[in-house]
């Protein structure tokens, strides 16, 4: 639908074709970003658009009417009301949208039915990425729907169970690196250029034109009104920098008149979003040693950290840190309020929001949306770490009862 669409440096404003296979700015190496012509966008076809999920928002996708989409139904993910768990923080207004509940269980699916739409486009050999886990089940997935050879580089003992059997199960070829997740990045890019696999991680700009469907289906779910925070975990900071998008286009296009603060939150142990927002810099210092039980979120260079910086700090949010012990207990207590169960990375968002309102950052009437990334059966190492062990007992009526009761 959008045609009209132009791939431009978020720096120094050059301009790319879209058969030019580019990931960052060949002048100046800056962030890119797909632009569209608004004018020309039909208001209408946002608003009454019909189908679900991603592909509901063609008109705000850059393909046109005939592409056809690599798709296994992704995005139109339930967005909670919770009230126990708003109480128990002390807020009147909460709610979650569970990403977890994607085909792969995680947000990744809605950036990668676009990239993958777009590497069957450009007619590509393969696709690759690096991952702390889920961006390579999920590209997995969507390139054995395509069927198109998928190259993953995981940083060895650092990725969730239930990620790597994903991507294992689907047919990639998984590389696991005596590293950690930034060396897995840099490799992988240079790779890329050099024998010409594409490159699916968030650097790539049309990865984010898919995530910013959820900022289309928060407004929607709630009537057409704009929460007035959007708090979620930030690792490689393309999701947050993709939702403030979302955001962004539904106001320029007046369908809305606001933008939430986007509050980004990340684990106490790799945090260079957060020092960079807290000194005032434009630039992150990148962390040689990441660390977190949260191991989506593990990463010390985020690539995407300039366009979240804008993100936070143009919208009036906050970027904050929180504990693995604040995350471990926000992951229990969303499970057992409200029955949504995550992996630690989207339990951050929570412990973030507990932190923020307890240091009186957030007003506790504010209209709240948490966006929680991953699903908990990604991670079921982590609860056997956290919960306890289940007791074995004798297949004995009275036995069980005494036990039991
Ligand atoms: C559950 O899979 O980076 O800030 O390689 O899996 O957009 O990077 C995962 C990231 C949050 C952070 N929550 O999102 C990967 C990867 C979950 C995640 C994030 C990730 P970004």
């Amino acid at each position: 639908m959008s045609e009209a669409y132009k791939v431009e440096c978020i720096r120094c404003g050059a301009r790319f074709s879209k058969e030019d296979i580019v990931y960052t700015c060949r002048k100046c190496d800056g962030l890119l970003d797909i632009k569209y012509d608004y004018s020309e966008i039909d208001v209408e076809r946002v608003v009454e658009a019909k189908g679900e999920g991603v592909w509901k928002y063609r008109v705000l996708l850059p393909f046109d009417e005939n592409t056809k989409p690599v798709t296994i139904n992704e995005g139109n993910t339930p967005l909670y009301r919770c009230d126990r768990l708003a109480k128990s923080i002390g807020i009147t207004n909460l709610w979650v949208k569970h990403e977890g509940l994607n085909p792969s269980g995680s947000f990744k699916d809605r950036g990668m039915t676009v990239g993958v739409t777009k590497a069957v486009e450009l007619g590509v050999k393969g696709v690759a990425c690096a991952s702390t886990g889920n961006t390579s089940a999920s590209l997995a997935i969507f390139a054995a729907k395509a069927g198109i050879p998928c190259y993953v580089i995981l940083p060895k003992g650092k990725v969730a169970l239930g990620k790597v059997a994903q991507a294992m199960m689907h047919g990639a070829k998984i590389l696991s690196l005596r590293g950690n997740f930034d060396d897995a990045l840099r490799i992988v890019r240079v790779l890329c250029e050099e024998e010409k696999l594409y490159l699916l991680n968030s650097v790539n700009p049309y990865r984010l034109e898919g995530q910013k469907t959820i900022a289309f289906e928060v407004v929607e779910k709630l009537e057409w009104e704009v929460p007035d925070r959007v708090i979620l975990p930030v690792g490689n900071a393309g999701n947050i920098s993709a939702i403030f998008k979302g955001f962004s286009e539904l106001k320029t296009l007046g369908i809305t008149d606001s933008i939430p603060k986007m509050t980004g939150i990340q684990a106490e142990g790799a945090k260079p979003v957060v020092n960079a927002f807290k000194e005032g810099k434009e630039e992150i210092i990148p962390e040689d040693k990441p660390e977190t039980i949260a191991s989506a979120i593990r990463i010390g260079n985020p690539v995407n950290a300039a366009k979240a910086l804008f993100a936070i700090r143009d919208s009036g949010g906050i970027a904050e840190s929180v504990t693995d012990g604040e995350i471990t207990e926000a992951q229990l207590e969303l499970a057992r309020l409200e029955g949504i169960g995550v992996e630690p990375a989207s339990a951050a968002s929570i412990a973030g929001l507990k932190k923020l309102v307890e240091i009186g950052e957030i007003e506790r009437d504010e209209g709240i949306v948490c966006i929680t990334t991953g699903h908990l059966l990604k991670d079921p190492e982590r609860v056997i770490e956290i919960c306890e062990t289940p007791k074995e007992v004798d297949a004995d009526v009275d036995a069980v009862r005494k036990m039991m009761i």
